[in-house]
């Protein structure tokens, strides 16, 4: 009797960790923004910490068009296809469409790419300095 609810914590252990994902799918908001008296434009926030399978949701502020693309410098192919598949309606390579109003969003799923730090800017606002950076966990 003892040996069998040994064994049955056991495997409810196991079964536990099993089903538990590492990560709960999180939702980050990055909003896009100008400032204009200061000609100023930014993502907000520019720098994200996220794991593969998190949301991005770009959401246009205020300043639009804006765009977000990915640096595409030292990436392997494999991660530049991965990054490129999960980018619906791209505009180019590493580039989303433009963002053309205020309140519209583009929509990014991490794809399984390895940890590390990935650049992003803004492509009608590059000379502004709109960039920002995602680190993959
Ligand atoms: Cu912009």
């Amino acid at each position: 009797m003892r040996l069998m609810s040994r064994t049955l914590v056991l495997l409810a252990a196991i079964t536990a960790t099993v089903s538990a994902p590492a990560h709960a799918q999180a939702t980050h908001v990055v909003r896009m923004v100008a400032d204009p008296p200061k000609n100023r434009y930014r993502f907000e926030p520019a720098e994200l910490t996220v794991h593969p399978n998190d949301v991005l949701v770009f959401r246009v502020a205020s300043g639009a068009p804006h765009s977000v693309v990915f640096e595409g410098q030292g990436l392997s192919p494999g991660v530049r296809a991965a990054l490129n598949a999960a980018m619906p309606g791209r505009s180019g390579d590493l580039s989303s469409p433009l963002l053309t109003a205020t309140g519209k969003e583009y929509r990014i799923v991490v794809p399984q790419i390895p940890p590390g730090v990935y650049q992003f800017y803004c492509l009608p606002h590059r000379a502004y300095d709109m960039r920002g950076t995602l680190t993959v966990k």
